[in-house]
């Protein structure tokens, strides 16, 4: 059980502080507006949650130090917009043992900071460094209200942090998982908005299914492609706070950025579309910040460009069609078709030559003239050498070895040789039986101090070779002079 407070008190806020509660939490909101402090605490009921109970359990307050002194967990809902401002206020109540949450999606325009950038940076003005993670995927509050299933993501750089929420999160209809690409995670939650606003456009425009795809498709192309370039991984564009969270976006009938871009679509004056959905429409506000990350990064944008050109530049949204469908021919994928055919002939042709591929092990500290002779003579039995390299961790706790160098420093030691191809860890030591097979192996290779101890491999098909070890070197031996020479 942790002690929660929420600060935001709109539909998912309640949302999520109703799961936190029944998960078994003691949680209080925080709103900024009195009255709403006042009628849900009294009425237990929110407007935009039709069918849903608050507990009685929430508590309601409107001193944000309530939410946030002594909690052991402060959640981030309020509209991104306010985000710098709440953890302005927030800061001087928290401390750096206490997780914080941050469920707002957007992009800070003029610092071009994500949602967990901006309260970062805050809390680092008022000298607080606690760990914060963001919260994002396919969630509708109105459908978690309801207790339907529902997926989310829970993204930090602090993996304990990151499954700390995803074990605070998880119950029958809400399942969790971690991500440590948090960047990736919230430009997806930023950007979606906006195409969603385009896949509305379509709607509200009269057409059908086919555009919608389209808009959905290659909008998270160009999601992919700022992300990538901004040094995202490639995965979470495919994962539940990319392609899932822009799903529900932009098909979805409880969407305001869809909403209000079939309002615009169907020929609302856009502010008279952002008036009429009532809430605040984070695609909208997203818009000159993405513009201007898509210009720093050199990315072309064009559904993000159309949506901007009808809200903030006067472009009939009838003009939508031609400026999307009439622009220049394109390939889908980046490679060309001498790519293609350079890799298969590629692969094609190693597999004809029967390229042979050779194994070794081991924990090369230093990597003397000892290594290096075995390894270039075990390059020496085929054309493609894979390195197993020991983890530190296997190291002291299975080979009782203390390294001089850490597994990266030995690892690129190894990189550095031309004789070693590939480097891959050695983390436990039944891994060879699987590593053979997996990596296609022909040879298996050790110095002849391990004689007889790996044929077991045979069996797999694999040729074991013991090559003698080069004499009167040993890493012991050099480890113990070199600690000579420096006493
Ligand atoms: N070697 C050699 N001549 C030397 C020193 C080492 O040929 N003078 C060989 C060893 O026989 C071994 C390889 O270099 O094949 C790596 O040696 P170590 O770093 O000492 O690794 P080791 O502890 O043998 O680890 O699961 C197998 C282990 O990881 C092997």
């Amino acid at each position: 059980m942790y002690k929660i407070g929420i600060l935001g008190a709109g539909t998912w806020g309640i949302a999520l502080a109703t799961t936190l509660s029944k998960n078994g939490n003691e949680v209080i909101v925080w709103s900024a507006v009195e009255s709403e402090v006042k009628v849900y605490s009294l009425t237990r009921k929110h407007p935009h949650l039709p069918g849903m109970a608050i507990p009685e359990q929430i508590a309601f307050t409107s001193e944000i130090r309530n939410a946030c002194e002594d909690r052991e967990v402060v959640l981030f809902a309020v509209p991104s917009v306010y985000i710098r401002n709440i953890a302005r206020k927030a800061v001087q109540y928290i401390n750096n043992n206490q997780i914080i949450i941050n469920v707002a999606k957007g992009i800070e325009n003029g610092t071009l900071f994500t949602m967990t950038q901006v309260i970062n940076e805050e809390f680092r003005k008022g000298d607080k460094c606690p760990q914060i993670v963001a919260l994002s995927g396919p969630t509708h509050a109105e459908e978690v209200a309801l207790n339907m299933p529902t997926t989310i993501v829970s993204s930090s750089k602090n993996r304990k942090s990151a499954e700390l929420v995803q074990e605070m999160f998880m119950n029958t209809c809400m399942r969790v998982y971690t991500n440590y690409d948090v960047l990736g995670v919230e430009l997806c939650g930023a950007v979606k908005n906006i195409i969603a606003i385009a896949a509305g456009m379509a709607v509200g425009l009269g057409y059908g299914d086919n555009a919608k795809a389209a808009l959905i498709t290659r909008g998270l192309a160009e999601t992919r492609r700022l992300g990538v370039a901004m040094g995202c991984c490639e995965e979470t564009f495919s994962g539940l706070a990319g392609v899932g969270d822009l799903i529900v976006t932009a098909t979805s009938k409880h969407s305001r950025n869809y909403k209000a871009g079939y309002l615009v679509g169907s020929s609302m004056k856009p502010s008279q579309a952002i008036e009429e959905v009532g809430m605040v429409v984070e695609g909208v506000n997203a818009l000159p910040a993405v513009i201007q990350l898509s210009s720093k990064y050199y990315i072309e944008m064009p559904i993000v460009e159309a949506v901007n050109a009808v809200f903030n530049e006067g472009l009939d949204v009838k003009e939508l069609e031609k400026r999307l469908m009439q622009r220049e021919m394109k390939s889908e994928i980046l490679k060309t078709e001498f790519d293609l055919n350079f890799e298969n002939k590629l692969v094609k042709n190693t597999r004809d030559m029967k390229m042979k591929r050779v194994i070794t092990y081991g924990t090369f500290d230093l990597l003397h003239y000892g290594h290096i002779n075995l390894l270039k003579r075990a390059k020496a039995l085929g054309d493609y050498l894979i390195v197993v390299l020991s983890s530190d961790k296997f190291n002291w706790t299975e080979k009782h070895k203390k390294c001089y160098f850490t597994y990266e420093q030995r690892k690129s030691l190894l990189e550095s040789i031309r004789y070693v191809d590939l480097v891959i860890p050695e983390t436990n030591w039944e891994q060879k039986k699987t590593d053979v097979h997996e990596f296609h192996i022909d040879t298996f290779v050790m110095g002849d101090d391990w004689v007889g101890r790996f044929d077991y491999l045979k069996e797999e098909g694999v040729e074991v070779v013991y090559l003698p070890r080069t004499p009167e070197i040993s890493t012991t031996q050099i480890k113990h002079d070199l600690n000579e020479i420096q006493q």
